[in-house]
């Protein structure tokens, strides 16, 4: 990521919150936040856990849209409810990225992200560090419903991402 747009992200008011359940989280959740910096869209880190700091998770959820938050990308491992339980306190989208921590290898985390009961939605995303990037990009396409520019560097990254496959093509034998 090139200097200049992290420095922009950084301090830009933020518009994507990136949450997460414990600091051993952050290796997966840097994806994300690698996704937004190279789009340039500003984002804070939060650390909060539904079962070890349920107050603070509800205030931060509470709080989060009239600081100008639009969207929340939550990544939590094990009997991952940190994502359901933002989404009970809020009417902002939020995309859940399930995570190995245990034993299970991230399916109990798949199962208590996408199993919300209906009227509380939750996006899921795939386990991992595919779940955090792709989040990430599901944040920017939310907010690209209302921004033209960032509407085309979607395009513009779709189109990259379809290169590469032919540039990759050429390299086969
Ligand atoms: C979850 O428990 C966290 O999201 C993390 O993935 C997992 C393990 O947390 P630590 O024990 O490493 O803090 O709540």
């Amino acid at each position: 990521m090139k200097r200049k747009k992290r420095e922009a992200a950084e301090t830009a008011a933020p518009r994507v919150a990136i949450v997460m359940g414990s600091d051993s989280d952050m290796e997966i959740m840097r994806e994300s936040a690698a996704v937004l910096d190279e789009f340039a869209v500003p984002y804070e880190l939060f650390l909060t856990s539904a079962h070890r700091t349920p107050e603070r998770t509800a205030a931060y959820a509470d709080a989060a849209p009239a600081r100008g938050i639009r969207a929340f990308i939550v990544g939590a491992g094990a009997a991952a409810h940190l994502a359901g339980v933002i989404a009970s306190r809020t009417l902002l989208p939020v995309i859940g990225v399930p995570i190995d921590a245990t034993a299970l290898r991230g399916l109990d985390a798949l199962l208590s992200t996408v199993q919300m009961p209906g009227g509380v939605p939750v996006a899921a995303m795939a386990i991992g560090k595919a779940g955090a990037k792709n989040g990430a990009l599901l944040a920017v396409q939310i907010l690209a419903l209302g921004d033209d520019g960032l509407r085309e560097k979607l395009a513009a990254h779709r189109r990259k991402m379809a290169a590469d496959v032919e540039k990759k093509q050429e390299t086969l034998r």
